[in-house]
């Protein structure tokens, strides 16, 4: 019920209990100004802006573990925030809990170049963690656009996925092990990087997707893969979506060095054309465009060519080689989440559906909207190889849920999945009984009450208390 999910009151949150909390991160840690705090209780969208009386900028374990300790003593809540770059209002304070903010864990250790494995703090950027393993000799799996904001603890809460899930899959497949602080005050941590290791519940596959509602997650040891130097890109156009669709589902069988397949429409490429001022992809338009990316340790250029005649429905495509022209080229895909957002505040709905209807839900989806909402737009796009569409919506207002209620019963309702991988935050809770049974969310209940039972990890997020 609300009434027992803690929130921040006055009484709680006096100079004493501040106090507390200062004597554990230093007076220069503690940011209380209306003006400094503002800028983390609104999210990287702008539709979730909350407030909060205080950030806390812990900067080791211990000190994760004291001001954890404070709070659940008080029943203070917390919100545990990396980046702030993700996309469902669970990284800011909606309800005016106190914002933990981990960028000052952003410590990577030297790679461990014969595991092939790193050790970084939870507020290491993904970029920082690329480069270190690419210093090192290694890959790391994990990309997106986010990725000089976005902290890897923050990947890990939300089980991050981005342009080389197909590859090399999601966070959660390159997590071995993590520290933690969890709610009930206690610190946890298995970092030895034991590639099998079969010792019990897997706690850090836990963690990973739990959106800070069990604890904060303070370090991370994750996998490397080996580097694919040889790369290339190319932007294919085609007639419509559905072909787009079969094209990326094909290269998954025929294609072992695809490593991004990506799917963009004319209006969103045309949008992006627009606010970036860049130049259109090919010479003429096209109705669906696939981003396609092979690497490997061979010059992935003929098979590339080899797979895509042999499936046909390319009209036109341009190819890149060197590093700099694919960088340009995935700037078209990048580059929809910046041009959208210089529309107004968009929902984004972030789904997953079956390959077996993926084709037939994106021709279908710009209805599914226009019917409860004429007036909006409708920008698809996205990770199409993983089933994965981003449904962004413009031109309605942040709280009208009417489009995100039809989009994501319809998605349910073909066998589709509500959350492919920003997860549920406080935008999506109302609707998790779509894809979860009552039978799942008790048990989520279950494990939340046993490592957070004084719920004061992001109480508003993923678990209904009720
Ligand atoms: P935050 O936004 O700060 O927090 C996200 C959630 O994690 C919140 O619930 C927060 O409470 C919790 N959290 C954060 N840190 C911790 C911690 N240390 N311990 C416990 N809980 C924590 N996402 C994708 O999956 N794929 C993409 O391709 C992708 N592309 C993006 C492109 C752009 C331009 C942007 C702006 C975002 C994109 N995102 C993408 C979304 C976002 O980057 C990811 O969700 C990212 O993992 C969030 O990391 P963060 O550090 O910013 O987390
Ligand atoms: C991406 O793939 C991100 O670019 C953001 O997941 C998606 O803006 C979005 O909706
Ligand atoms: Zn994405």
């Amino acid at each position: 019920m609300a009434s027992s999910i803690p929130s921040v009151t006055p009484a709680r949150l006096g100079p004493a209990f501040l106090g507390s909390l200062r004597e554990v991160v230093g007076d220069v840690h503690l940011l209380t100004e209306p003006d400094v705090v503002a800028s983390y209780a609104v999210d990287w969208t702008g539709r979730f802006v909350g407030a909060t009386p205080a950030v806390v900028r812990p900067g080791s374990v211990e000190e994760v573990a004291a001001v954890v300790a404070r709070c659940r003593d008080q029943g203070v809540a917390i919100v545990p925030q990396g980046g702030n770059t993700g996309m469902v209002g669970g990284g800011v304070p909606l309800h005016g809990e106190v914002v933990v903010s981990l960028r000052r864990l952003s410590l990577v250790e030297p790679v461990d170049a014969v595991a092939g494995q790193v050790t970084a703090g939870a507020g290491a950027t993904l970029a920082a963690v690329q480069t270190a393993a690419k210093d090192a000799g290694w890959a790391y799996g994990v990309d997106l656009g986010g990725r000089d904001s976005a902290t890897i603890g923050g990947n890990v809460a939300t089980n991050a996925g981005g342009l080389r899930v197909l590859r090399y899959g999601d966070t959660r497949a390159q997590l071995l092990g993590v520290q933690a602080v969890l709610g009930n005050g206690d610190v946890i941590e298995h970092l030895g990087g034991l590639l099998k290791d079969n010792t019990g519940y897997p706690l850090h596959a836990l963690l990973c997707g739990s959106e800070g509602t069990l604890g904060i997650v303070t370090a991370v040891r994750l996998r490397l893969v080996p580097p694919a130097p040889q790369r290339v890109a190319a932007i294919l156009g085609m007639k419509d979506p559905a072909t787009a669709v079969a094209v990326a589902l094909e290269l998954r069988r025929t294609l072992p060095t695809l490593s991004a397949a990506e799917l963009m429409l004319r209006r969103g490429v045309e949008l992006v054309c627009t606010v970036s001022g860049a130049a259109p992809p090919l010479p003429a338009a096209y109705d669906a465009y696939l981003l396609v990316e092979a690497s490997g340790v061979d010059d992935p250029t003929p098979e590339l060519t080899a797979a895509l005649g042999a499936i046909g429905g390319v009209e036109d495509a341009a190819v890149a080689e060197d590093p700099q022209r694919i960088a340009a080229l995935f700037r078209y895909r990048e580059g929809h989440t910046e041009a959208i957002n210089s529309l107004g505040t968009p929902h984004k709905l972030d789904v997953t559906l079956p390959n077996g209807v993926l084709a037939e839900m994106v021709e279908r989806l710009p209805s599914i909207v226009a019917a409860v909402a004429p007036s909006a737009s409708v920008w698809l796009f996205g990770h199409v190889g993983d089933g994965n569409i981003h449904v962004n919506v413009t031109g309605i207002p942040p709280d009208d849920e009417r489009v995100d209620d039809a989009v994501f019963r319809a998605v349910a309702a073909v066998g589709g999945s509500i959350s492919a991988e920003h997860g549920i935050g406080t935008a999506k809770r109302r609707w998790l009984e779509l894809n979860r049974s009552p039978a799942e969310r008790r048990a989520f209940s279950a494990i939340k009450r046993a490592l957070d039972p004084a719920r004061i990890m992001n109480p508003h997020v993923l678990v209904d208390p009720a």
